[in-house]
């Protein structure tokens, strides 16, 4: 499996995934220098192991994760890095201390494992250490149903280092939830496939009050580096690495912040989650009003649009029709269906045939959501027409022989598509977002559109690498010095960055 990569004071690096003889990113190696010297100060100790998950770029498919329709991100090159030193024996409740390296930002803080052997997370308090501790609790869990109720978890002393913006779009969220589950496992010496890490990271993040789609754990733990990761979740996730494949003229992917933060657990309310309740309400009306009903899937609140896809098709007997195809036939039926512009929880509950209370106590007390009308033919249309991009935007990717200019032009106005229709009709970027992208398409970008969940955090660009110094200046002049006239050159390079499709989730263990 894993390549051996040359000592770092005394640790092996095991970078799961690289080729025989790759050598560990220069960044990443002095990071792992000065975070296991900051730890012998921290703790007395060296650590046993450090645990690496990195944050993502998402290309295309946006907000359609929760409903189950496939996505095309990959990880990029910022990561969290967690060193741990096992507290073996623990005598009473195992003890596990938490620190950062930028104590002054977030706090150190310890925990006692309770008699119950497992732990809840408080998602009112918004602390930074919710992460770690979404990430410990379901791995307590998983290890209590692999391993039987007896199993207690041995201690530990972390100490973390992230350099993923946090809310900015490139989901430092996950990598922390993944960095920490996969630091658990390591740590209580137990095996986890990905597909395991998967699924207990992506139930583990909603217990910070976020009712996450999978596309971001999916890519922190399943990308590989030079490929983008297109992933299926329906009826059941797997994962595709997409080659880039050369292209002329050559182009990049640029990441730029709009330094426009948006905490998704503190807005969840009013955005994210609303979402979520917005798409599932399309759905369960749409199929009531198709005579159809629907088995619960994987999704956060157990109806997704991809299933009732699944069922009109059969209903119309278009099975073998392909993926496209299918998709057009839902966006048909939500034109049609979905007349009204606002829905009233009055109205919903009318199709459903259910009491308002009934209806607010199956789809809106899990996670509570603030609105009084639902959006419901624009949020559902918004999730099918990025569907259908999304499945241009692979196709044309693997499409045979390089990417010519007509192709890439077709690819950035799929990424300029999507800009339009989160700006329009999902509601979900920010004035910042849109200059942006306005800006690198003046300069010269193929394609920009918001990159994660949105109101503010990131933006992705197509440039062509001959333009990639004009979009650069341009972003500069017209957004950077203009929005921030103080702005340092240390804030600038980490707002502008091309990073390359990089490696997913690995451990680096001692001897
Ligand atoms: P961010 O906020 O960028 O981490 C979120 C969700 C994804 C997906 C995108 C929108 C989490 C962990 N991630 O990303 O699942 O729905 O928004 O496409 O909440
Ligand atoms: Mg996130």
């Amino acid at each position: 499996m894993a390549a051996l990569v040359p000592q770092v004071d005394s640790l092996e690096h095991v970078y799961a995934g690289a080729a025989e003889g790759d050598q560990v990113p220069k960044a990443l190696e002095q990071r792992f220098v000065n975070l296991v010297n900051s730890f012998k100060q921290q703790y007395d100790q060296k650590p046993d192991f450090v645990s690496r998950s990195p944050g993502r770029v998402n290309i295309i498919g946006e907000h359609v994760d929760y409903s189950l329709y496939n996505v095309l991100p990959t990880a990029v090159t910022v990561d969290v890095l967690i060193a741990v030193r096992v507290l073996k024996n623990p005598s009473g409740h195992p003890l596990i201390k938490i620190a950062n390296v930028n104590s002054s930002k977030y706090p150190s803080k310890d925990i006692t494992v309770p008699e119950t052997g497992l732990i809840e997370v408080d998602k009112k308090s918004h602390a930074w250490s919710n992460y770690f501790l979404a990430g410990l609790s379901g791995s307590l869990k998983y290890l209590r149903q692999k391993l039987g109720e007896s199993f207690t978890t041995n201690g530990m002393e972390l100490l973390i280092d992230g350099n993923v913006p946090a809310g900015g779009g490139l989901s430092s969220s996950a990598a922390f939830v993944c960095a920490s589950a996969l630091a658990v496992m390591a740590a209580n010496n137990h095996q986890i496939s990905k597909q395991d890490l998967l699924d207990l990271c992506i139930v583990s993040e909603r217990a910070v009050g976020v009712f996450s789609g999978g596309m971001d754990q999916a890519a922190s733990i399943f990308s590989e580096r030079g490929y983008l990761l297109y992933c299926t979740f329906f009826p059941k996730f797997s994962a595709e690495h997409v080659p880039v494949p050369t292209s002329d003229p050559e182009v990049t992917f640029l990441i730029a912040q709009s330094f426009v933060t948006s905490d998704k657990a503190v807005t969840a309310q009013i955005h994210y989650n609303l979402r979520v309740v917005e798409v599932t309400l399309a759905t369960v009306v749409l199929a009531k009003l198709h005579d159809i009903s629907l088995n619960p899937d994987d999704s956060s609140l157990g109806f997704s649009l991809r299933n009732f896809q699944e069922e009109l098709i059969k209903k119309e007997g278009l099975r073998d029709s392909d993926a496209s195809s299918q998709v057009e036939v839902v966006i048909k039926a939500i034109k049609s269906k979905l007349e009204k512009s606002d829905y009233t929880r009055d109205d919903i509950s009318q199709i459903l045939g259910i009491s308002v209370e009934q209806l607010e106590k199956q789809y809106m007390s899990k996670f509570p959501i603030k609105a009084d009308a639902f959006k419901l033919r624009q949020r559902a249309l918004h999730v099918l027409e990025e569907a259908s991009r999304v499945l241009k935007f692979k196709d044309t990717l693997s499409s045979t022989g390089s990417l010519d200019q007509e192709k890439l032009l077709a690819l950035g106005e799929l990424m300029n598509q999507t800009q339009a229709s989160c700006r329009d009709i999902y509601e979900c970027s920010c004035s910042e977002i849109d200059d942006i992208c306005s800006i690198s398409r003046n300069a010269g970008a193929y394609g920009a559109r918001l990159t994660g969940a949105g109101w503010g955090g990131c933006t992705v660009h197509l440039v062509p690498q001959s333009k990639v110094a004009a979009v650069t200046e341009a972003l500069k002049k017209e957004y950077y010095f203009k929005k921030f006239p103080d702005i340092s050159e240390e804030k600038l390079q980490e707002a502008l960055v091309i990073s390359k499709p990089s490696q997913g989730s690995s451990l680096i263990v001692g001897k």
